[in-house]
């Protein structure tokens, strides 16, 4: 054993920790993956103080204190859906579509060209799922988005609306995401996943695509070079193993394919859906959830604190607790959350203060595209307000 071993033992042992949460911390010193047992382990007995301290070890160990956001905006074509998961707060039934929205190619161009002359780089396309918006619809959307605006990033539809377009236009994942890739498609969102595990799923996303068509959807994208993201829906009837084996199962996926960009965990929000009676997840349990899936899934490059889910302060406190990016702009254009009950009711944050959030927690905040390519970095740039903020408050 050498001096840094020695010294990392010593301290493991001043802090009190039982034997099974001493070997975790050892592994993770170490660059050793922590098995499925320890996962759960990790969520039943690790303290906020002791997970936030590996989760942070292995997040400086990756990126130092680099932060990422990006300028991004959403279009959600429809709030109309077929199907009827208990959590989401959005949705409404094809016969109830009058209650609702519908947008057409023109209208959701008309929304693409608000931007014109704005450094957005990305636009966010996803939400319910109708037959009117079919295979074809989205091909001619992503095409009249590129012919209007070839260099904005589309980063459009999970496995949910992929699997439901595909199935009615008869072709196989891989056929059908080739063409949407020609029409326009860079890469796509983490949405869908909710929780794999079926006895979880069919409670509360029955009827959709299944886990391991989720799975499917990714590989297939990853193949075709397509990058894409994943989330998890936690705090709501799931127990810890079924976070595990959900971040099991996409640890396996990355570990084929390496097509997976960022890890999102999402809170369940329980306003206006048919779980509102179940209580939320507490902040601390989000700190530990963030943390815990830093530990976990060793082979994914970021984990996101997507701020207009879980409030933009705890964004900022999941920055020590493994997070190294708090997603976009978003410029209001999302209802998923302020419908769901998020502190956020009109997400929008400007550049300045996404770069307010980071540097306060003495992170360093990078612009990026939607490949973590660096667009600019906004360590030494000084805002006029905040001079004139700090000029009170020193003077
Ligand atoms: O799949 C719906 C979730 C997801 C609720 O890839 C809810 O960069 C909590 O996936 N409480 C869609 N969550 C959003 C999504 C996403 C968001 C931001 C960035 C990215 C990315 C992906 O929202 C759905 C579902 O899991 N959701 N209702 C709710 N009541
Ligand atoms: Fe439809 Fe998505 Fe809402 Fe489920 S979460 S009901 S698939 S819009």
């Amino acid at each position: 054993m050498n001096a840094i071993q020695n010294s990392i033992e010593s301290l493991l042992n001043d802090l009190g920790l039982d034997n099974k949460l001493k070997d975790i911390a050892q592994k993770v010193f170490s660059n050793e993956r922590v098995s499925f047992d320890e996962g759960v382990y990790l969520y039943q007995y690790g303290s906020l103080g002791y997970l936030g301290t590996l989760a942070n070890y292995i997040r400086n160990k990756k990126h130092g204190d680099n932060t990422y956001f990006n300028r991004n905006f959403h279009v959600e074509p429809t709030n109309i859906c077929v199907y009827t998961c208990k959590f989401c707060s959005y949705s409404k039934l094809i016969k109830h579509r009058e209650q609702g929205w519908e947008y057409s190619i023109e209208d959701i161009l008309n929304t693409i060209k608000k931007y014109d002359g704005q450094p957005v780089t990305e636009v966010h396309i996803t939400g319910g799922v109708i037959p009117k918006q079919d295979f074809n619809f989205y091909k001619d959307l992503f095409k009249a988005i590129k012919a209007h605006r070839p260099e904005l990033h589309i980063k459009a539809l999970t496995p949910v609306e992929i699997h439901y377009i595909l199935k009615k236009a008869k072709l196989t994942y891989s056929e059908g995401l080739k063409e949407l890739k020609l029409a326009g498609l860079d890469s796509m969102p983490g949405g869908g996943a909710e929780i794999f595990h079926s006895d979880i799923r069919e409670e509360i996303a029955g009827g959709k695509c299944s886990a391991e068509e989720w799975l499917e959807v990714h590989r297939s994208a990853h193949a075709l070079r397509l990058p894409t993201n994943a989330t998890m829906l936690y705090g709501h009837i799931e127990k810890y193993e079924h976070r595990v084996d959900h971040m099991e199962r996409l640890r396996q996926l990355q570990d084929e394919t390496s097509g997976f960009n960022a890890f999102i965990p999402l809170k369940f929000r329980n306003q206006h859906n048919e779980m509102q009676h179940l209580p939320e997840a507490s902040v601390i349990e989000d700190l530990r959830n963030y943390a815990i899936a830093r530990i976990y899934l060793d082979n994914f490059e970021h984990i996101k604190s997507y701020w207009a889910m879980i409030g933009r302060n705890t964004s900022q406190l999941s920055l020590n607790f493994g997070v190294d990016d708090v997603d976009g702009t978003i410029d209001d254009s999302t209802r998923i959350y302020s419908m769901a009950g998020s502190e956020e009711q009109h997400p929008s944050m400007s550049i300045r203060e996404l770069v307010q959030l980071i540097k306060s927690v003495g992170r360093k905040p990078l612009e990026r595209d939607t490949i973590y390519n660096v667009v600019q970095d906004y360590s030494s740039v000084i805002f006029e307000e905040d001079e004139k903020e700090k000029a009170r408050l020193y003077n």
